[in-house]
């Protein structure tokens, strides 16, 4: 019996020990003839709030980030990488529609009880997801429309944009980073949670993918953060950790650390399930912050269109199929992301609209990038100047001759102004040499700055005609104005001037 079982034994392993790596290489071979992707990674966008694009460790920032320095060291780190906009609700258009936020009359900030939203028509990448069967979930700040549903406007939720799951609030964690009292889950008010708010959404993340997930599903989760967007409250054993800088700036660091924190307890997750290899992850800020020094060299803070506004880092990492290990200085943008996943994965974007970006794959998977078909742009309309565009190395920008305080949320004289924009004086910069924007070349290189200009006049042209008007704005006189733009304006018109 031994020995017929000892038989059976050695013919079971030696069938095993012939056949196993036949299937390995037949496996590899029907692999490599297809593609080294897998078709249906996991994908997971991690999102700051407010926070500039030098401030983690790995970018040359005070803050303790060892967990996005690791993932950027192992991953790929951007060097040049912008937002679609200078402040919060029209940057994260960008990110989940590929698209200038104009195209959906995400012109700032979403105030409180307000007609501007993301329009329903929008398909996010949560959608674009769902049509390859995967399972979506939002863990964060929101602020594309009410949350929860108001009535008077009923604008669409976040489970009417294609997310399955919600979690989050409508703009800010309020009264601050801690014990948050305006969390949304699914619809429901959870009333105050004590914690810090991103440590919360750790611990959401885990509880979702413990109770929620459908392991036989490929999922999207899209977890923007709430830090270091003010009010920051910081946990104390964190702003220890910088006690040579002022008060503001360690709670400022520490507000970055614990966000840090959060985002190792979300990648271990990943790991310990053994999904860490076959999962995209990207991290990003949805724009540059409003603390000087946060910003590297470059000119300008958080609602600016000079690069201190709209540059943002970028991490990405997807060890089964994106070689690792890489600082990439190609110049991307958030309106490239939905291209890329949509590649990635396998589906089609619809012909009914315009896109804005490139898929970024064939540089993620170690090739090149294509020649960008069209310059990046980006309109503010409360900032001056109100136009930048990215073209090669140069960027061009553009001011109107209006000293209207513009406010700050939109209001019914600002629409006007938005539709009927036209620019007036323009500065031309060579980024790669001049990143910190001090030498315009405008007068300079004649043939350059025309070239820009006619380049800006039909895109900016093209998106005014695709750009939505809202009505039942808020009267001028209601909403508070916003005082920065005179300040610059005149600054910048007596610098005219004197030329
Ligand atoms: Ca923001």
């Amino acid at each position: 019996m031994s020995c017929s079982g000892g038989k059976m034994k050695l013919d079971s392993f030696s069938m095993k020990k012939l056949i196993l790596p036949l299937v390995i290489f037949l496996f590899c071979g029907f692999a490599n003839a297809q593609d080294k992707i897998p078709t249906q990674p996991n994908i997971l966008i991690l999102l700051a709030d407010d926070m500039g694009s030098g401030d983690l460790g790995c970018y040359g920032g005070a803050a303790r980030t060892p967990n996005l320095d690791t993932l950027a060291a192992n991953g790929i780190k951007f060097n040049n990488s912008y937002s679609g906009a200078p402040n919060c609700s029209p940057a994260r258009v960008s990110l989940l529609t590929g698209r200038m936020p104009a195209r959906s009359g995400m012109y700032s900030y979403r105030p409180p009880e307000h007609a501007m939203h993301m329009a329903g028509e929008e398909l996010t990448m949560a959608e674009v997801l769902k049509t390859k069967g995967y399972q979506t979930a939002h863990i964060g700040k929101w602020h594309l429309s009410s949350l929860p549903q108001n009535p008077e406007f009923n604008q669409p939720q976040p489970n009417e944009q294609g997310f399955d799951y919600s979690l989050g609030t409508e703009n800010n964690a309020e009264p601050s980073h801690f014990n948050p009292i305006n969390f949304i889950r699914n619809g429901v008010a959870l009333g105050e949670v004590p914690g810090y708010a991103s440590q919360l959404l750790a611990d959401e993340f885990q509880l979702w993918f413990k109770t929620e997930r459908k392991s036989d599903q490929p999922f999207f989760v899209y977890l923007p953060f709430h830090e270091p967007h003010a009010k920051i409250v910081s946990p104390p054993e964190l702003i220890a950790n910088y006690p040579d800088v002022d008060p503001k700036s360690a709670n400022y660091f520490a507000s970055i650390e614990n966000l840090d924190i959060a985002v190792g307890r979300v990648l271990a997750t990943l790991k310990e399930n053994g999904l860490d290899k076959n999962t995209l992850v990207l991290f990003a800020s949805d724009h540059g912050s409003y603390r000087m020094g946060s910003n590297r060299d470059f000119r300008g803070l958080k609602a600016d269109v000079y690069d201190g506004g709209i540059r943002v880092p970028l991490i990405v990492s997807y060890p089964d199929a994106f070689p690792g290990k890489r600082e990439l200085d190609e110049t991307v943008w958030f309106p490239d992301l939905l291209p890329t996943v949509s590649k990635l994965v396998g589906a089609k974007l619809p012909k009914d609209r315009a896109y804005d970006g490139m898929s970024l794959l064939p540089l993620l998977k170690g090739g090149r990038l294509k020649t960008r078909r069209q310059p990046m742009l980006w309109f503010f309309y409360r900032g001056s100047p109100e136009v930048a565009m990215r073209h090669g190395n140069y960027i061009l920008t553009a001011r109107s001759n209006d000293s209207t305080p513009r406010t700050h949320g939109l209001s019914d004289l600002d629409m006007p102004f938005i539709e009927n924009f036209e620019a007036e004086f323009f500065e031309l910069y060579n980024v790669v040499k001049d990143p910190s924007q001090k030498n315009d070349l405008a007068y300079e290189s004649p043939e350059k700055l025309g070239e820009m200009k006619s380049r800006y006049l039909a895109l900016f042209e093209a998106t005014q005609k695709d750009s939505v008007v809202w009505e039942d704005l808020p009267a001028y006189g209601s909403v508070k104005a916003n005082h920065d733009k005179p300040a610059e304006f005149l600054r910048n018109q007596e610098r005219f001037l004197d030329k």
